[in-house]
């Protein structure tokens, strides 16, 4: 159970950085994968605001979720950006992955009916090559039939060279694969939720 989650800070620059004891797991993906939602999904309650407007978050969001930070990071991908807005984002998650201390796990968002883009597999690599560890969580089970969750994972796996037990579907709308992501944070922290 995650106790009484609350929305600390948005960070716009490094300067803005949290400065707490608690480990960080990141949350990471284009825009509209559904960041927001699997962040509520995991408060139990709707603490990120989820729009139906892509590309609206640019700044780090910071959540406290009583034993550990989870931190939303700004989506990639979102069509009518500028390059100016494209290399603020790169700066700004740049620093926090390279520069965050706290950083425990990054969770990558994908939606689990499509193929990765290519941004997802430069941030794949980026993250491979940094050795920042990172598990794979495939969004929006419930737009697929049951019987295609598996396979989904599977060709996703093969895409980013990672283990199918590597990734979790989840639905924020149905609440699929709820408790597995909090039993793999669990496992990360190792600490109760
Ligand atoms: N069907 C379905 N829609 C979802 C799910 N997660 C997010 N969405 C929808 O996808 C859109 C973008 O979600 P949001 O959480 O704001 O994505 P973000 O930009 O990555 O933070 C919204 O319209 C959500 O309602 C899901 O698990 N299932
Ligand atoms: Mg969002």
């Amino acid at each position: 159970m995650i106790k009484n989650p609350i929305f600390v800070k948005s960070a716009a620059s490094p300067s803005d950085f949290l400065k707490a004891d608690k480990k960080q797991i990141a949350v990471a993906g284009k825009s509209n994968v559904g960041k927001s939602s699997f962040i509520n999904l995991l408060a139990g309650c709707r603490l990120a605001r989820t729009s139906q407007t892509p590309g609206r978050t640019r700044l780090i969001n910071y959540f406290d979720m009583g034993n550990f930070i989870l931190t939303d990071l700004p989506g990639y991908g979102y069509a009518k950006a500028s390059k100016g807005e494209i290399e603020k984002w790169g700066e700004l998650v740049e620093s926090y992955l390279l520069r965050e201390e706290k950083l425990a796990r990054v969770l990558m968002l994908l939606d689990i009916r499509h193929p990765p883009t290519e941004l997802d597999h430069l941030l794949v690599d980026y993250l491979f090559r940094t050795k920042i560890p990172f598990s794979v969580i495939a969004t929006k089970a419930d737009k697929i039939a049951k019987s295609r969750i598996k396979p989904r994972v599977s060709e996703i796996a093969a895409h980013l060279k990672v283990g199918e037990g590597d990734i979790i579907a989840v639905s924020s709308h149905t609440g699929y694969g709820r408790k597995e992501t909090l039993s793999l944070i669990r496992n990360i922290l190792n600490i109760e939720l």
